[in-house]
């Protein structure tokens, strides 16, 4: 991969940050752009479907959409699985992911904050739970895949880290309690050498 940029937003808590976070443990240097709204506004049309993040690699067209980004890094980097069955597990665990936040992401519109409030403990105490415990049969430890990590473990641990920090207001870090091998998994993710050394720039 020569020439690379990740074109996405500034916040790390999202699809943009699994892709930085995949060339990083990939090791192919890239240019981290990220836009303002002002420059997404002016650029939102040129892309492929009017989204980010987009990964532009001299000699391709750009690429759209998280899970086929990812899959690309992992496949090109030793970072997706090569058997064609259990690459599908893991592209379902990065589908789980994406299930995840279109359940959770329509809370973070809700104006009135009794009603948010309510919405995301109904969250937390339904959809969530079920979720994990569906997640953590995919887990073979501490990983997706086992002892090495791969591109759907960026997904998870991306998703996770801001409920584990507490930052997802109604949604308490101990609702995880319950599910001690995604905990472990993504502890596993935030101390890989190449992952801690991102977090440490
Ligand atoms: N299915 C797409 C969803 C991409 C998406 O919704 N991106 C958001 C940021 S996470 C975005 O570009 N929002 C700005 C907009 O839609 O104008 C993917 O997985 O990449």
């Amino acid at each position: 991969m020569n020439n690379v940029t990740l074109t996405y937003f500034e916040p790390s808590t999202s699809r943009g940050e699994e892709c930085r976070l995949a060339l990083t443990l990939a090791g192919v240097p890239f240019k981290d752009e990220r836009l303002t709204g002002e420059q997404w506004a002016a650029r939102k049309a040129s892309t492929p479907f009017g989204a980010l993040p987009v990964l532009t690699v001299e000699g391709h067209p750009p690429l759209a959409q998280t899970n086929a980004i990812l899959r690309l890094i992992g496949s090109l980097h030793g970072l997706h699985p090569t058997d064609p069955y259990e690459a599908a597990r893991h592209e379902a665990v990065m589908g789980a992911v994406e299930d995840f936040r279109g359940r959770f992401s329509p809370t973070n519109r809700i104006k009135d904050p009794v009603e948010k409030q309510a919405a995301r403990e109904e969250f937390a105490r339904t959809y969530l739970p079920d979720w994990c415990a569906r997640v953590e049969k995919q887990l073979r430890g501490p990983f997706v895949g086992g002892a090495e990590i791969n591109v759907a473990d960026l997904k998870l641990f991306v998703l996770l880290t801001p409920f584990l920090k507490g930052s997802m207001d109604h949604v308490a870090p101990g609702a995880f309690s319950p599910f001690p091998a995604l905990l472990k998994q993504v502890e596993a993710v935030k101390t890989h050498p190449r992952i801690a050394a991102w977090y440490a720039r």
